[in-house]
């Protein structure tokens, strides 16, 4: 039985094709940099967005057809959804996939049952898994749907709710394990705060420290040897999210002991609600070494909130693959489509469309990134920037031998500092441009 019957396996054909059901940049084989698109990319399709969004937005209901959900959230269409992701998974040909514990399975009558409901559609998507070569990039647990969590999970002000949220980590953490899960990730859903009225900040902050040192303790001692990632967001649901943005992460992390425990999921509409630009997180997760992997959309310039558009522009997808570049790559991590089409897309063709434009985008990127690193410009550019650190006073001050006043009488002898160069910021995205044929 297919639940696409009019796609088949989506192809590459080349810049030139006009068919809307091929690649025309994703060569999955092509090698860039000594290295396949495929394995640079590893894109994920992620199943909330894409198998379990309706397009409900606040002012309406789903409208979105799926001709195979029976409108029911029970065990035996949990199971069903296995055979829709997976025929969707392979005719698109992501070689990886991501889940929430609670979009892959309804919740039983008390946690017992969630658990072994889990396990029955655990090991279906383990079959799936081995019969199609499709692999888990992460998994994380819902912590924010359940009524439970209305005032978070682990920074929740009642303790029964950290403890439930710690026992569905655990479990969370197993299935990845048992699915092979090359990551695990940490949204911080509700963990944040609306009001100080109501809050106790510095206790929250503790308990939230707390619950990810539990669950590295007990990655330890199930030997999961996968990534942990928390993926930073400033605002939505709450007004203060905790992990608000890396600089905020990676000094928590800091701040707990766990930063040797840790790397980020990044991702590019949380960046713009922080008012960063997406390469901004990168460049600034990487340069400390804590760039893990990626959540690849976009948001809407007008809209203030978490739009979770599919990602095309091709400036943001170089500069995104620049970076990852780069850093020599994202180890464990990927690219993981955390986007949904827009309410107004609701057939199942409009899913192919939009993991193909977001797929071409990241390898038109991935090449222009390449074709920019083989150049060397803005590396140049750069290195002569900063040549006066390479010698005399620049390079005493970063070895350390300078103090203030040795720097004092260097400045007394000299009267006054070099003249300064222009950035020539235009003449550079002149340069970036030029890329864009
Ligand atoms: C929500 C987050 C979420 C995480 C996984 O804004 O992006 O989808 O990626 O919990
Ligand atoms: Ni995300
Ligand atoms: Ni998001």
């Amino acid at each position: 039985m297919s639940f696409f019957p009019d796609v088949s396996a989506i192809k590459y054909e080349g810049p030139d094709s006009k068919n809307p059901l091929a690649f025309r940049h994703y060569n999955p084989e092509e090698m860039v940099e000594g290295k396949s698109m495929k394995d640079h990319l590893r894109f994920a399709v992620c199943y909330w967005h894409t198998f379990r969004g309706t397009g409900s937005d606040p002012f309406g209901p789903g409208c979105a057809l799926r001709p195979w959900e029976d409108g029911t959230d029970s065990v035996e269409m949990a199971l069903k959804r296995v055979d829709v992701a997976f025929e969707f998974m392979e005719k698109l040909g992501v070689p990886y996939y991501c889940f929430h514990d609670r979009d892959i399975a309804p919740e039983g009558a008390n946690l017992r049952e969630t658990n072994q409901i889990l396990d029955k559609v655990v090991a279906k998507l383990k079959e799936a898994q081995k019969r199609t070569g499709i692999k888990l990039l992460w998994g994380t647990a819902n912590l924010f749907s359940n009524p439970r969590f209305v005032h978070g999970a682990s920074t929740s002000c009642n303790a029964d709710v950290f403890a439930y949220a710690a026992a569905q980590v655990k479990k969370a953490l197993e299935i990845t394990q048992e699915l092979g899960g090359e990551n695990y990730v940490f949204w911080g859903g509700r963990e944040g705060y609306m009001t100080l009225l109501n809050t106790h900040l510095k206790r929250e902050l503790d308990h939230l420290g707390r619950f990810l040192q539990l669950a590295v303790d007990y990655k330890k001692k199930i030997g999961f040897k996968g990534t942990f990632l928390i993926e930073p967001k400033p605002h939505e649901p709450t007004s203060h999210q905790y992990d608000f943005d890396c600089g905020n992460c990676i000094a928590f992390l800091r701040t707990y002991g766990l930063e040797k425990e840790f790397k980020l999921n990044i991702e590019t509409n949380h960046a713009t609600l922080a008012k960063h630009t997406m390469a901004h997180e990168l460049a600034y997760a990487s340069a400390y070494g804590m760039l893990g992997s990626i959540d690849a959309n976009r948001g809407d310039l007008l809209l203030g909130w978490d739009t979770d558009q599919f990602p095309t522009d091709l400036y943001l997808t170089s500069q995104i693959m620049l970076i990852v570049l780069n850093q020599g790559g994202l180890g464990t991590g990927g690219l993981n489509f955390d986007a949904k089409v827009r309410r107004d897309s609701f057939e199942p063709i409009d899913l192919f469309h939009a993991h193909i434009g977001g797929m071409d985008a990241f390898a038109q990127g991935l090449k222009i990134a390449a074709a920019i690193r083989k150049d060397g410009l803005f590396d140049e550019f750069i290195k002569n920037r900063y040549s006066s650190w390479d010698r005399g006073i620049g390079s005493e001050i970063e070895s350390g031998k300078a103090d203030f006043e040795s720097l004092e009488k260097y400045m007394l002898e000299k009267g006054d500092a070099e003249k300064n160069v222009s950035g020539r910021q235009e003449y550079l995205e002149n340069v970036f441009n030029r890329y864009f044929r």
